[in-house]
């Protein structure tokens, strides 16, 4: 009888988040060695024939750290190279027992350890933060039973339907071959004429082109695992399951002008919002949605669940609230941790599974390949940052930087020789078993039909827009192919958009001085060679579903100002009441505050108290900035007025469409501003009311973000 020798489970309140620390460095109070522990006496200095003479090859010490110097980087990712990371915990609600036998989603006492990875896309690793871009939203959960991936965006559809597409898209989106321009931004010639020619992408244009590609911070977005999963029981009855991340500070973001201001001035905006955020205590959190679809009810909706172009309206099917997840911890080191992590939408537990969706197929193939270039070898699991929290074992032996040292004569199975081990495990031993999918099919190489209406998603998420998201829209479609130089290309688009909404075409065409062409269909130039035409001709849906408040950012939750970040302009002669009591109530509500004057250090009060400043107008810019405040005091308030780059502050600020509020006393510098005129007519603008009341009412505006209503309105050409 051969002996088993299966290790236990993990007991789930033994999963620590510090079991991924075992491996952190800290070299406090130690002395400085070689890679093989020699004490280093002078690192000051190479070793020389002389003092003026040539470096000698013998000196180790420079060979070793060069060599470790000139080797210290990997590719950067080729797609997602931009990105920040950090740790937290995931907890469950109730246990979802009855539509999944995975663990982490049973068990409502355990806290999972997770490390998540936002990112851009297009932009390369030291690109700006603010790119009009998608969102990357990766996850592990580093669960009782292995680690689960969920490598979702913060869009919850996507650009092409089958992975093949993939390098298209990309080689579309990245610079100009020839160029290398431009670098992090769609506006150009490439995508633009990858896209007029893909129908599909229709959609995903559309949340592209909206406010959701310009979050105001990783906290404030959704995420989605923007697929269609699986749901498997204990008793093996599968279910579908979209996933989705809602924020608990809201779903927001800043305007088009700002990002790019923001992208001069702070460029790594969203990685420091992350990590201060984190630092400061405020740690961002996200409940964890599921939408269910019973098995049966895969052929109920108008568009094919399988379809990554799709999304399930939440009409259709609610998001249940599951969990919670909270980032509560920094990396210690970026490249260790952010830059080496491995993400896989392979990496799953039993209770989750995949469906037959084309992107997702051609996924879990490119997540392996591409770390392995990346990581150079087959052993990247067993960097920190990717084991999981649970014991490895298995008869996969050896490559390059092998970290185990595996004992014993056997790496094969099965065997005699120690027991069989280590031994399959039976899905009542927490074994994966694949579901168990009927497939009954010739071999083929074609789209679905079902797959072939591109355009009725993308119309009701433009009609379930408010007004100011629809304009921007406009906007982002006329300055993206306001950048594009082949008008060929332009009009394509333009009948491309005619296709959604016609009053959309027309707004574009007008700020493109083009007409919009009569779109003919298929304007698919990538049908296969031998397809027929009429069978690729988009099956045009109505939607039954004409609107989704889901869809929109308007309706989002809009109730703190839970670490907003308000400017407040002085200078020496401020009066401490007017500032103090602005900053005490905002602080109290989880604002921060910085005080921006002429200069550092501090500025003198009218009574002569010192108040320290944090920024100089040098230094900051109100595009960093939630809102703007400008206490009373005679003279400070002449010295802002006669500050051209605080006039420029507020300016912008207003432009951005920020709250603003000054003390009766400070009136002279908002009429120094363009928008002097327009302050009485205006909500977001509070003054004239008594310190305390300005302080209740500029925190109830800052709670609303910004007032896009402030904005030009439009008249769209018939
Ligand atoms: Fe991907 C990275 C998300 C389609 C191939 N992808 C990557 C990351 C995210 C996504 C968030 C960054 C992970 C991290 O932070 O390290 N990708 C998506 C989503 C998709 C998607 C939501 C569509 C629904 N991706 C997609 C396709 C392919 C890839 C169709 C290839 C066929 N993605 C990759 C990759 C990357 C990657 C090349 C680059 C670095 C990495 O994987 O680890 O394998």
């Amino acid at each position: 009888m051969v002996k088993k020798n299966i290790k236990p489970a993990i007991e789930p309140n033994n999963l620590k988040s510090e079991q991924l620390g075992q491996f952190r460095d800290d070299a406090s109070g130690q002395l400085m060695t070689t890679n093989t522990g020699t004490r280093i006496n002078d690192d000051q200095n190479s070793l020389k024939a002389g003092d003026r003479g040539p470096s000698l090859l013998e000196d180790f010490i420079l060979r070793e750290k060069i060599t470790h110097f000139d080797h210290e980087r990997i590719p950067e990712r080729v797609v997602h190279a931009r990105g920040s990371g950090a740790h937290g915990v995931f907890k469950l609600y109730e246990s979802q027992s009855a539509v999944t036998k995975a663990l982490f989603l049973n068990d409502t006492k355990t806290e999972t350890p997770v490390f998540v990875r936002f990112s851009t896309v297009a932009g390369s690793k030291g690109s700006t933060d603010l790119a009009r871009d998608v969102r990357g939203f990766a996850v592990r959960f580093y669960t009782q039973e292995g680690n689960f991936d969920l490598v979702g965006n913060n869009m919850p559809v996507f650009f092409i339907q089958d992975a093949i597409k993939f390098p298209d898209l990309i080689h579309a989106v990245k610079p100009e071959p020839d160029n290398e321009i431009p670098q992090a931004a769609s506006a150009h010639d490439t995508f633009w004429d990858f896209i007029s020619l893909m129908p599909e992408s229709a959609h995903m244009i559309m949340w592209a082109m909206s406010d959701r590609a310009l979050p105001r911070s990783y906290r404030m977005m959704e995420g989605f695992g923007v697929h269609t999963f699986r749901f498997v029981n204990a008793d093996g009855v599968a279910s579908f399951v979209k996933f989705h991340w809602k924020p608990l500070l809201g779903v927001h973001a800043v305007a088009w002008d700002e990002a790019q201001n923001i992208s001069g001035k702070d460029p790594d905006f969203h990685r420091r919002d992350l990590w201060d955020a984190i630092e400061s205590g405020a740690f961002p959190e996200w409940e964890l949605g599921v939408q269910i679809i019973p098995e049966a009810d895969e052929f109920k909706f108008e568009f094919d669940l399988l379809d990554s172009t799709k999304l399930v309206p939440e009409e259709l099917v609610p998001v249940q609230r599951i969990g919670k997840m909270t980032l509560n911890r920094n990396p210690d080191n970026f490249f260790a941790e952010t830059e080496q992590v491995a993400f896989h939408l392979g990496h799953i537990v039993p209770g989750i599974d995949f469906t037959n969706d084309p992107l997702l197929q051609g996924r879990l193939f490119s997540y392996t390949d591409t770390q392995l270039l990346r990581l150079g070898g087959p052993n990247f699991q067993e960097i920190p940052i990717n084991r999981p929290v649970v014991p490895v074992y298995n008869n996969q032996r050896d490559g390059h930087m092998r970290q185990a040292i595996n004992s014993g004569k056997t790496s094969y199975h099965p065997n005699s020789l120690n027991g069989n081990s280590p031994d399959q495990a039976k899905a009542s031993e927490g074994g994966f078993v694949s579901y168990n999918e009927r497939i009954d099919a010739s071999k083929i190489r074609a789209r679905s039909k079902s797959f072939l209406d591109h355009f009725s998603q993308a119309r009701l998420f433009f009609n379930s827009q408010s007004d100011p998201e629809k304009n921007h829209i406009a906007d982002a479609l006329s300055f993206e192919l306001g950048k594009v130089k082949t008008i060929a290309i332009r009009e394509r688009m333009l009948g491309i958009l005619s296709l959604i909404d016609k009053s959309l075409a027309a707004e574009v065409a007008y700020a493109l001085g083009l007409h919009i062409p009569i779109p003919e269909l298929p304007i698919n130039k990538s049908i296969p060679a031998d397809a027929l035409v009429e069978d690729y001709e988009s099956v045009q849906v109505e939607s039954t579903l004409t609107q989704s408040d889901a869809l929109s950012m308007a309706g989002t939750i809009k109730d703190s100002i839970r670490t907003r970040k308000v400017a407040i302009l002085a200078a020496d002669g401020v009066d401490e009441k007017s500032l103090g009591i602005m900053k005490k109530a905002i602080e109290a509500q989880g604002g921060t505050v910085n005080i921006i004057a002429p200069r550092l250090g501090f500025v003198t009060s009218v009574n002569d108290q010192q108040i320290q400043v944090d920024e100089s107008f040098l230094t900051a810019a109100s595009v960093l900035f939630d809102a703007v405040y400008v206490p009373a005091g005679a003279n400070s308030v002449a010295s802002i007025e006669a500050e051209a780059d605080a006039v420029h502050f507020l300016n912008e600020a207003f432009k951005h469409c920020k709250p603003i509020a000054a003390d009766t006393g400070a009136m002279q510098v908002l009429e120094s501003t363009y928008f002097s005129k327009k302050i009485e007519n205006d909500e977001g603008v509070i003054v004239g009311i008594s310190p305390t009341e300005l302080a209740t009412e500029f925190i109830a505006a800052i709670k609303k973000h910004r007032f896009w209503e402030r904005e030009k309105p439009r008249k769209i050409p018939a």
